[in-house]
C-alpha cells in the first residue's frame, strides 16, 4: 500500500495540507480512513480502499454512486425539504483530473468521499425516537431515488441479497469444507436446513411480477444512517457502494434486522439476541411517514423480507466461516460463526413474533 498521506493528498482541495489520516468506522469489507486537512471550511473527508475481491468492477460502483447522488441532489433542488436538514455525500475528484478514483502501484483502488459535518452514527439504536429517525431516513432515501430508472444503475454485485443463490453457494462450500462439529456449528447447520425451502420467497414474487426492481441502497444498517448532532434527526444515508437495482424489501428487511437487534451484530451474548417489537413499530412508522409508494403486494411481503434478511445474513456469515473467512474481515477465526449465531437467533425471534410483526405492518 502506498503512503496514506500521499494518497489522501490526491483527493484534497488543492490549496490544503493533509494533517492526518486515521482508521475510521467499522465496515466489514472496505478499508476506511478519516482524513483531516488544514481547511477551515471543510477540514475532513473520507478516504477508502475499495475491496476489489468483492467489487469486481469498482469503476461501475463509482458510476452508480455518482448517478445516485446526482439524482438525490436534483430531487432536493426541485422539492427542498422545509423542516429538516438532508445531506448528499459528494464524490471527490483526483487532483487535476476528472477521475473519481486512483489506482496505486499495488493495484489498490482508492476514492474520496466528502464527510458530512456535525453528524453522528451509532452501531445500535438507542431508543424509539432514534428508531423512528432510522426508518424515516430509509424512507426519505427511497422516496428521493424512487423515480430513477433502474436501467441507469449497473448490477455491481450480481447475486447480492438473492437468498437462493447464497443457499446454493453454501451447499457447495459445505461439501468442500472440513467442518469441526460443535454445538454451535450443529445449530447453524440445522437452522439452515430447516429453512432452505422458504429461501426463494422474494425472488419468486419478483419472477411473478408481484415485486419490481427499484434503486436500492443495499446496506441500510443503523450505522449507515447519519443523525444531526444537535437535533438527532436523520440527515443522510452513507456507504453507497451497494446502490444498484434490487427489491426495496432487501433494504427494509436489512434495516429492521440491524436496527431491532439491541445487542448488535457483534455481541458474544448471542443466546440473548431478540427482535425488539417496539423499535420495529417506530422504524416502520418513520419509514411509512415518507414512503408513500408501497403497493399492496409490497406490503404483503414485508414480514417475509424482515425474516429472510436476518436469515440470509446469518447464512452469508456461516458460509464465510466454513470457507475460511474470505469475504467478511475478521479479528478472530470464529467471528463469522458468532455473527451467524447472532443473526439466526434474531431470525428465530422474528419467527416467534410473526403474528405481532404482521399486525404492526398492517395496522
Ligand atoms: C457488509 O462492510 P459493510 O459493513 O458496509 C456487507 C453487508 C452486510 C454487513 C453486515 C457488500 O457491509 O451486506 O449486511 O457487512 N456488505 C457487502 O455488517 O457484502
Ligand atoms: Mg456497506
Amino acid at each position: 500500500m502506498d503512503n496514506l498521506i500521499a494518497i489522501a493528498d490526491l483527493f484534497k482541495l488543492q490549496e490544503n495540507k493533509v494533517l492526518e489520516v486515521k482508521k475510521f468506522g467499522s465496515g466489514n469489507i472496505n478499508h476506511t480512513f478519516l482524513v483531516t486537512t488544514n481547511s477551515t471550511t471543510e477540514p475532513h473527508f473520507v478516504l477508502q480502499r475499495l475491496n476489489t475481491k468483492v467489487f469486481h468492477q469498482p469503476e461501475l460502483v463509482m458510476n452508480n454512486i455518482s448517478t445516485c447522488c446526482n439524482r438525490l441532489r436534483q430531487e432536493l433542488q426541485q422539492t427542498p425539504l422545509k423542516d429538516r436538514r438532508w445531506e448528499v455525500p459528494r464524490v471527490l475528484r483526483v487532483k487535476n483530473s476528472d477521475r473519481t478514483y486512483y489506482i496505486d502501484s499495488q493495484s489498490s483502488f482508492w476514492r474520496g468521499i466528502s464527510y458530512i459535518s456535525n453528524s453522528q452514527s451509532f452501531d445500535t439504536v438507542r431508543d424509539t425516537k432514534h428508531g423512528w429517525e432510522v426508518g424515516y431516513g430509509l424512507g426519505m432515501f427511497h422516496n428521493l431515488i424512487g423515480n430513477l430508472d433502474v436501467t441507469q444503475l449497473a448490477d455491481t454485485l450480481p447475486g447480492f441479497h438473492i437468498t437462493p443463490n447464497y443457499l446454493q453457494n453454501y451447499q457447495i462450500v459445505l461439501k468442500r469444507a472440513k467442518v469441526n462439529n460443535s454445538s454451535k456449528v450443529d445449530y447453524c447447520l440445522k437452522f439452515i436446513s430447516d429453512r432452505a425451502a422458504s429461501a426463494d420467497i422474494l425472488e419468486t414474487a419478483r419472477e411473478r411480477g408481484e415485486l419490481k426492481l427499484r434503486p436500492i441502497h443495499g446496506d441500510p444498517k443503523v450505522n449507515n444512517i447519519l443523525l444531526d448532532r444537535q437535533t438527532q434527526q436523520a440527515i443522510a444515508l452513507i456507504d453507497l457502494d451497494t446502490v444498484k437495482p434490487g427489491l426495496i424489501h432487501y433494504d427494509i428487511g436489512d434495516c429492521l434486522r440491524s436496527a431491532c437487534n439491541l445487542l448488535g451484530e457483534e455481541t458474544s451474548n448471542w443466546q440473548n439476541v431478540y427482535f425488539d417489537l417496539d423499535l420495529a413499530r417506530s422504524i416502520l412508522q418513520g419509514y411509512l411517514s415518507v414512503a408513500k409508494f408501497l403497493t399492496s403486494n409490497d406490503y404483503r411481503y414485508l414480514y417475509e423480507a424482515i425474516r429472510l434478511l436476518a436469515f440470509e445474513l446469518g447464512l452469508r456469515f456461516f458460509t464465510d466461516y466454513l470457507a475460511g473467512n474470505i469475504y467478511f474481515q475478521v479479528k478472530y477465526p470464529e467471528q463469522n460463526l458468532n455473527r451467524a449465531l447472532v443473526q439466526f437467533k434474531l431470525a428465530q425471534s422474528i419467527e416467534v413474533q410473526k403474528g405481532a410483526i404482521k399486525n404492526l405492518i398492517h395496522s
